[in-house]
């Protein structure tokens, strides 16, 4: 396998974690989304992605998996151990919800491309990029501070697919200086995962790519 990511990617970063909670470390191949305009606009790329995004996985049979929600769910079926979702269907629910309030609310709104979209075509400063960021971010985090469950992780003591979307977007709002502080239950949570290896390992900060 080949994972094609971006150190400072969430998307990747959720894969990342995936992999390493699986023990699965695959070939990574580097695309740097802003030097020289953006690499994940390259046409070598383009034929893996035609979304121009990462994350990608490509597998040993020459399938090339794409968006990390469908990354993820693969792993967890050819890899069922550890289980990224309980096994009661409620619950399921539950943690799938949470995972979802990130991976199709906050982290499409304030993503790279529409960020751009903002600065280039529609002409905002910074000011107003980062208001909007916020806005987002804090206006999910709010659900989420409601959804999560006693710790220490987001659901309990078992590491569940809510985590794997949490520290990703915690990371984000960090660097983008989001306040965090109306957030105690999702930080104390987000503390708890980073000293597992497995997130651990997955941090920007700690990608070969990193800068
Ligand atoms: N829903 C997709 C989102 C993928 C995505 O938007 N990735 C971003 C980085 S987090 C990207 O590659 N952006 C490149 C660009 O906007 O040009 C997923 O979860 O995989």
């Amino acid at each position: 396998m080949k994972h094609y990511t971006y150190f400072r990617s969430s998307a990747a970063y959720r894969v990342r974690i995936a992999l390493n909670l699986k023990g699965l470390a695959p070939e990574q191949a580097f695309v740097h989304l802003t030097k020289d305009g953006g690499k994940q606009h390259a046409p070598e790329y383009r034929v893996i992605n035609p979304q121009r995004r990462v994350p990608s996985l490509t597998l040993d049979s020459g399938e090339v998996l794409t968006q990390s929600p469908a990354i993820i769910e693969y792993l967890d079926e050819i890899h069922p151990k550890p289980a990224f979702l309980p096994a009661d269907p409620v619950e399921r629910a539950k943690v799938r919800a949470f995972a979802a309030v990130i991976g199709c609310d906050i982290h499409p709104l304030n993503n790279l491309a529409p960020l751009q979209y903002l600065r280039r075509v529609l002409k905002q400063e910074q000011p107003a990029i980062d208001a909007w960021y916020h806005h987002w971010i804090a206006e999910g985090f709010a659900a989420l501070e409601t959804m999560i469950r006693p710790g220490p992780y987001c659901f309990g003591d078992h590491v569940t697919l809510a985590d794997i979307y949490l520290t990703p977007q915690m990371y984000n709002a960090r660097r983008l200086k989001v306040p965090l502080e109306a957030f105690p239950k999702l930080v104390a949570a987000d503390a708890a995962l980073l000293k597992l290896p497995a997130f651990d390992n997955a941090r920007p900060e700690n990608q070969p790519d990193a800068e």
